[in-house]
């Protein structure tokens, strides 16, 4: 069998506003995330916010769902907000990236907070606090060999630019953007070789779609404005990315879930297909190939929508091809026209339980397999250098009481997938990296909680903010450590 090329790029993966903590410190600016509360698998979190009239008030964090009129966004006394603090990489930054070198990565994947650049997000000079800090993290890594692969946007947008312009349903935020954008070039230059624009684009429309959503048309005129909007902004920072420095290497990043007919019938099947062009290709297509696809105008009408989209639009989409395609990979979902008999039960997973397949406590299906077809699939599609950067096991773990953490299910989930990996590889796909989810626990997007856990490195936090944030070694740590030292021949 093949083996993995010589310079692939094993890794990890965080996100600043999970990872960092420091929410208002050195002149970071909040970030809509940061009003999240903490939930659980049954419970969403909560959006908390001061309603027009002064009053408190609290509503469930669900795409598509706006504030209330004349809301703002607003920190309540009574509640928990978990990334305020997160695991406080912004503080351990040093010991965090040394215990990273120790496992030998070639390549860190984070995300640039928006807000601790530009705090309010329309200002013409950055924050220099925020750039210095993370051109101390580039350098950090640098140190030991690290590429840093740096996510523009990972759902942070400052709150100033939703309060005021309202955020991504407003053009102007675009131009923003696109400010933001070339600053993190110019100022991380020499220092960041691969970026990511926007992470996991197509949920904005992707998120609607689920099993039981009540989402309005309103919600998917929004969500493809919206989805329109950020698509321009990833295609100007393509651009001006390559003019400022021609080595960087800039990607699309996809919520990568495969979709599976439950039966033959041909409904399940068109409507299977009609999904992967909905949740997967649109807004591949678009990054990927510099042009809306032809199925488009069928999902617009489905919801008669109507995206603002002029002359220069189409041209600016062309002129901002990626030049490699990266997605995040937890699972597979299943799709049927049929009533449904055994749904699944986990946040974002959805629609019927696939009985071929073992599911996480999160109700997120373990299926190794679906990633050898997302690749091959993608890669046929698109003929572009694939990475994954986001892929792992979200569990409970249990500290013994010498420190150490047998996390096996977390091994074996992580080796299942990297063989399917290798036989992507042994079939012709050009994949380049593996950037695992959440190498160090951190923040679970979806929960908030601190007991989703995926890293290979434990922090000693609890779902309450309990705990010394001390960092331990699992049993995937020094697993990890001899895959990458073997290049993924020793599993
Ligand atoms: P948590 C939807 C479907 C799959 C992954 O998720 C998703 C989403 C959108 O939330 O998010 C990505 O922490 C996301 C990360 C997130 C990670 O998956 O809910 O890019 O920020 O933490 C895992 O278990």
């Amino acid at each position: 069998m093949t083996s993995f090329p010589k310079d692939f790029l094993w890794g990890g993966a965080t996100a600043a506003y999970q990872f960092e903590g420091a929410w208002n410190e050195d002149g970071r600016g909040p970030a809509v995330r940061d009003f999240r509360t903490v939930g659980t698998p049954k419970k969403r979190r909560q959006v908390t916010y001061i309603d027009k009239d002064g009053h408190p008030g609290m509503m469930p964090a669900i795409r598509g769902l706006n504030l209330p009129d004349g809301a703002r966004y607003a920190i309540l006394d009574n509640c928990y907000y978990p990334n305020h603090i997160a695991v406080d990489f912004y503080h351990r930054y040093k010991e965090d990236i040394a215990l990273l070198a120790e496992l030998g990565f070639k390549v860190f994947r984070m995300s640039i907070s928006w807000s601790r650049l530009f705090p309010k997000g329309d200002e013409e000079l950055p924050n220099s606090k925020g750039i210095e800090f993370y051109r101390e993290v580039f350098k950090e890594l640098r140190k030991y060999k690290i590429e840093p692969l740096v996510t523009l946007w990972h759902f942070d947008t400052p709150v100033y630019l939703e309060e005021k312009y309202g955020g991504w349903n407003n053009r102007k935020t675009i131009q923003f953007f696109d400010h933001y954008a070339e600053t993190c070039f110019k100022e991380f230059k020499g220092l960041v070789r691969y970026w990511i624009t926007f992470n996991e684009i197509n949920n904005a429309v992707g998120m609607l779609d689920m099993y039981g959503s009540d989402a309005t048309d309103k919600a998917y005129q929004e969500a493809y404005n919206q989805l329109h909007y950020q698509f321009l902004a990833s295609a100007h920072a393509v651009k001006k990315g390559h003019e400022i420095d021609k080595e960087n290497v800039i990607g699309c990043m996809i919520c990568g879930i495969p979709h599976y007919p439950l039966t033959c019938d041909p409904n399940d099947i068109i409507a299977t297909r009609y999904r992967w062009e909905k949740g997967i290709f649109y807004s591949g297509d678009v990054q990927c190939k510099g042009e809306y696809p032809s199925f488009s105008k069928r999902l617009w009408n489905e919801h008669q929508v109507t995206v603002d989209i002029t002359d220069q639009d189409l041209i600016d989409l062309k002129e901002g091809v990626v030049d490699m395609y990266t997605f995040s990979y937890y699972m597979s979902n299943i799709v049927t026209t049929h009533e449904i008999k055994d749904m699944v039960a986990g946040n974002i997973a959805n629609g019927e339980r696939n009985p071929y397949l073992d599911y996480s406590e999160w109700g997120w299906a373990n299926d190794p397999k679906g990633l050898r077809y997302f690749l091959e699939v993608i890669y046929d599609r698109y003929h572009l250098p694939v990475m994954i950067t986001e892929n792992g096991l979200g569990a409970v773990d249990k500290m013994e009481n010498d420190g150490t953490i047998h996390d096996d299910y977390r091994i074996q989930y992580m080796k299942n997938h990297i063989l399917e990996m290798k036989k992507a590889i042994d079939h012709g796909v050009n994949l380049i990296g593996y950037t695992m989810w959440g190498c160090i626990d951190l923040i679970s997007g979806g929960t908030g909680q601190m007991s989703k856990r995926y890293g290979v490195i434990y922090v000693d936090r609890d779902d309450e903010g309990n705990g010394t944030l001390n960092r331990f070694k699992k049993d995937s740590f020094y697993w990890y450590k001899k895959v990458i030292e073997t290049n993924g021949e020793n599993l």
